[in-house]
C-alpha cells in the first residue's frame, strides 16, 4: 500500500511560530512520526509540502494510478480552494482531510472546507495524532 501525504501553505513553519495553535514540534518531526508508523504498518509514504496551490493540485493528479490513499492538510487552501476539491474528486483516490486544530472553533472564515465533500473522513483538533489516525483509516478502508 502506498499513501501520499500532502501539507499546504505554512505548515513548513511548524514548531517555529504560533505554538499555541500548532505545537512545538517541527514539520520534520511530523514526517518522521508518520514514516515510523507507516513502516510499522508495512505501508510506503510519499510526503510533500507546498505553499503553492497548483503544486498541490499537480501532486494529487500525479498520484493517480500510484497512491492507494491521500492524507491532506490543505491548511489555508481548505477554506478557499475549489481546485483542490476538483482534483481529489477527479482522481477518485480515498482521501482523509486532517487539521491540527479544530477550524470550526476558530474564526468564521475557517468554518468552510471545500475539500471535505470529496473526503472519506475529516479529523480535526488532534495535532500530529490526527495524521496517524488518518493513516489507520486509509489502511482499514483499503483492506475492506
Ligand atoms: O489546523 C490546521 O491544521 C489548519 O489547516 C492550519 C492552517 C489553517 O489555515 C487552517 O485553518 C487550519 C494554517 C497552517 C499554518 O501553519 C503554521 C505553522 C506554524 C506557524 C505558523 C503557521
Amino acid at each position: 500500500m502506498h499513501i501520499l501525504v500532502l501539507n499546504g501553505p505554512n505548515l513548513n513553519l511548524l514548531g517555529l511560530r504560533e505554538p499555541e495553535h500548532y505545537g512545538t514540534k517541527s514539520y520534520a518531526d511530523l514526517i518522521a512520526l508518520l514514516e515510523a508508523e507507516a513502516k510499522a504498518c508495512d505501508v510506503t509514504l510519499e510526503c510533500f509540502q507546498s505553499n503553492h496551490e497548483g503544486d498541490l493540485v499537480d501532486a494529487i493528479q500525479n498520484a493517480y494510478g500510484k497512491a492507494d490513499g491521500i492524507i491532506i492538510n490543505p491548511a489555508a487552501y481548505t477554506h478557499t480552494s475549489v481546485a483542490l476539491l476538483d482534483a481529489v474528486k477527479a482522481v477518485q483516490i480515498p482521501t482523509v482531510e486532517v487539521h491540527l486544530t479544530d477550524p470550526d472553533t476558530r474564526e468564521n472564515f475557517r468554518h468552510i472546507s471545500y475539500i471535505r465533500a470529496a473526503c472519506i473522513q475529516t479529523i480535526c483538533g488532534k495535532g500530529f495524532a490526527g495524521y496517524i489516525e488518518a493513516l489507520h483509516t486509509l489502511i482499514k478502508h483499503c483492506k475492506a
